[in-house]
């Protein structure tokens, strides 16, 4: 069977789950406690050496990370039903949906962790800290890490990060003009990716910019992904819901 080390608000992890429940596949779930940096222990580098979450384990013991990555994967091994356009500029656009939202996952950072990881990494004294950004894989999250535990996200910074996370309900909107979902008239990993975001841009980030009035296509788009069966088998909740859920 499969195995997903995961955690339910984290945005990759609900990616992976909503692929999961789009085809239909049941997998034994593995929560990873980020707050106790269990991510950057030997046993888990030893299965995603990025020290991130999610990580599929597979049938025959091999581990797959990255979370774009994990669904096509899943869309070539269980091709029912179809999560990617059938044509090759479809698939080229799908893909170029993924990479967009990826490279804006550090501006969602700075709006999750402050209800959480920060919290506890501000605790931290600075010999602790040290300590544990040893483990730390990335530069990248060594230093978003050092931001969380030591220098929070000023206002204009926090601004800049919401601007740049509704420029993608204006891409999404532009898109929509044409196509019915992302990447051509049918759902694929492309809608998928930006679900985790879209979802902390409702309920917290920007949610005046989730009406009609603003962006119609995308405010039905995400009418369209709520009532999917597989959007409530997935999981993907409220996300204070979910800090309170691991703080109790
Ligand atoms: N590109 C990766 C990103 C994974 C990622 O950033 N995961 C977050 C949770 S959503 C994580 O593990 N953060 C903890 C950390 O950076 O220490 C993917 O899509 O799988």
């Amino acid at each position: 069977m499969l195995v997903l080390h995961h955690a339910w608000r984290s945005s990759a992890s609900r990616r992976v789950r909503l692929c999961l429940a789009e085809k239909g596949l049941e997998v034994q779930s593995r929560l990873v406690d980020m707050m106790a940096m269990e991510h950057h222990s030997p046993e888990y580098l030893k299965i995603n050496p990025l020290g991130v979450i999610p990580t599929l384990i597979l049938d025959d013991g091999r581990s797959l990370y990255e979370s774009g990555t994990i669904c096509e994967y899943l869309d070539d091994t269980y091709p029912d039903p179809p999560l990617r356009p059938a044509d090759a500029y479809g698939r080229a656009v799908m893909r170029n949906w993924i990479r967009y939202a990826d490279e804006r996952i550090g501006n969602l950072i700075i709006f999750n962790w402050v209800h959480s990881l920060a919290k506890v990494a501000a605790t931290w004294t600075d010999a602790e800290l040290a300590e544990k950004l040893k483990s730390v894989p990335s530069r990248e999250r060594q230093e978003a890490w050092t931001r969380a535990a030591r220098k929070p996200y000023t206002d204009e910074e926090r601004a800049t990060a919401r601007g740049k996370l509704v420029g993608m309900l204006d891409k999404m909107e532009e898109t929509m003009r044409q196509t019915t979902w992302l990447a051509g008239n049918a759902l694929s990993i492309a809608d998928i990716a930006v679900v985790p975001f879209i979802k902390r841009i409702d309920e917290e980030i920007a949610p005046d910019e989730m009406t009609p009035a603003r962006h119609p296509r995308v405010a039905e788009w995400w009418a369209r992904v709520q009532a999917r069966p597989a959007f409530a088998k997935a999981r993907i909740e409220s996300f204070f819901d979910e800090v309170a859920k691991a703080q109790s």
